[in-house]
């Protein structure tokens, strides 16, 4: 069965946006990206002590279930020379987290879909709300362009 996903992309080491690129690229050999997003140049949120990032959204279609899906992004990110020992939210050179599929809400030990941290994020509400505005959070009762315009007006 086809699952749509909605993934954030990010990085903020070396040649940035190439690693973006070829990231979605080497997701295309398990499904189809139907959209992408403009790349974002953001500053580093959790960590501010590191280099801005690039910041991007896509939407992937995959017969993949969701801990299929983080298998293969767990070896793309390694590819890309990620050290999965590195301090939590320091510089990376590619991360690509699941945001969404569809209406289901997912919680195991290694994945929790919608992301927990989607709402509150900036460089993920953007590229978001970009590709998918009128798509529903699970479990915020909004769309992605509600949940940005919220924040927008909100001034954070
Ligand atoms: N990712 C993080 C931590 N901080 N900041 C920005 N601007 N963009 C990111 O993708 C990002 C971050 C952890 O994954
Ligand atoms: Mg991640
Ligand atoms: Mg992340």
């Amino acid at each position: 069965m086809m699952r749509t996903y909605h993934l954030s992309l990010g990085s903020n080491m070396g040649d940035r946006a190439s690693i973006l690129r070829s990231g979605l690229d080497r997701l295309k050999a398990v499904g189809q990206v139907r959209k992408v997003s403009a790349f974002y140049e953001t500053k580093p949120w959790g960590n501010p002590d590191q280099a801005d990032f690039l910041n991007a959204a896509a939407e992937f279609q995959t017969d993949l279930l969701p801990e299929g899906l983080l298998d293969t992004i767990k070896k793309i990110e390694m590819e890309a020379g990620r050290d999965l020992t590195a301090e939590r939210w320091g510089p990376r050179p590619l991360d690509i987290d699941i945001l969404l599929q569809g209406t289901l809400r997912l919680s195991t030990p290694r994945l929790t879909i919608p992301h927990p941290h989607l709402a509150d994020r900036d460089f993920v509400l953007a590229p978001l709300s970009e590709i998918a505005p009128e798509v529903e959070v699970p479990g915020t009762g909004k769309t992605a362009a509600e949940l940005w315009a919220g924040r927008q007006a909100s001034g954070r």
